[in-house]
């Protein structure tokens, strides 16, 4: 395979997985995917820690790098191909400080998740704990968005991608996107791109060659 090839390595229960999915998705571009079984745990065995070290997906591989984090692997895309990338220099960095929060405020919404939906094992307390948080932080992306189309410049960036991919499970969580109207119509928005996808219908549960458009 040539080295020019985007592989990318995800799970189709992953909105870490989701988000450099869609960002390939909204962007038409080719890739390759390779599907690791969470369940199976095929992301702790020896193989796949020689990718990520971290034993979690996803996984980019591209010209000879290996990225992982999925923030990491959004910004790579977009400073790669071109593609949702703002136009401003500060517009730049604000996508990314978009994506550093994310990954600390949004994260609580995907806990919230992964306890509720994964480890019914474990005592829901801790669903409790993590709830308020990612309440806060739906509730500060909805306030964020007020009067604006996205959440950096005036187009879809990173920011958006990054934000919306790991809130796009919210509902298994019993967290709500409707009761929020600025992030209900943002969804709207991205859901009106050309090749958006949710993650159940976008991320194939085998390996699999994608075209592009
Ligand atoms: N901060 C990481 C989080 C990655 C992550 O939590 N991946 C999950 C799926 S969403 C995973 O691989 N879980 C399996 C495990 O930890 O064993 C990122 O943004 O890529």
């Amino acid at each position: 395979m040539s080295d020019d090839r985007l592989v990318l390595h995800g799970s189709f229960t992953s909105s870490s997985s989701y988000k450099p999915m869609l960002f390939l998705a909204l962007a038409g571009l080719p890739f390759s995917f390779r599907t690791v079984n969470l369940k199976n745990g095929v992301q702790k065995e020896a193989a796949h820690l020689a990718l990520n070290r971290y034993g979690q997906v996803p996984v980019l591989r591209h010209r000879g790098l290996t990225l992982v984090m999925s923030n990491v692997i959004l910004d790579y895309l977009a400073r790669t191909t071109g593609h949702f990338e703002p136009r401003t220099e500060q517009q730049r960095w604000q996508a990314r400080e978009w994506l550093a929060w994310e990954n600390d405020a949004i994260t609580n919404v995907a806990r919230v998740r992964h306890f509720a939906r994964f480890r019914p094992d474990v005592s829901q307390d801790i669903v409790s704990f993590f709830r308020p948080q990612a309440e806060a932080a739906l509730d500060f992306a909805d306030r964020s968005l007020a009067g604006r189309e996205w959440l950096v410049g005036e187009a879809c960036s990173i920011a958006d991608i990054g934000c919306w991919g790991r809130m796009v499970f919210a509902h298994e969580g019993g967290l709500s996107i409707d009761a929020r109207p600025n992030l209900a119509a943002w969804r709207a928005r991205l859901m009106a791109m050309p090749g958006f996808a949710l993650p159940y219908d976008l991320i194939p549960k085998k390996d699999a060659e994608i075209a592009g458009r």
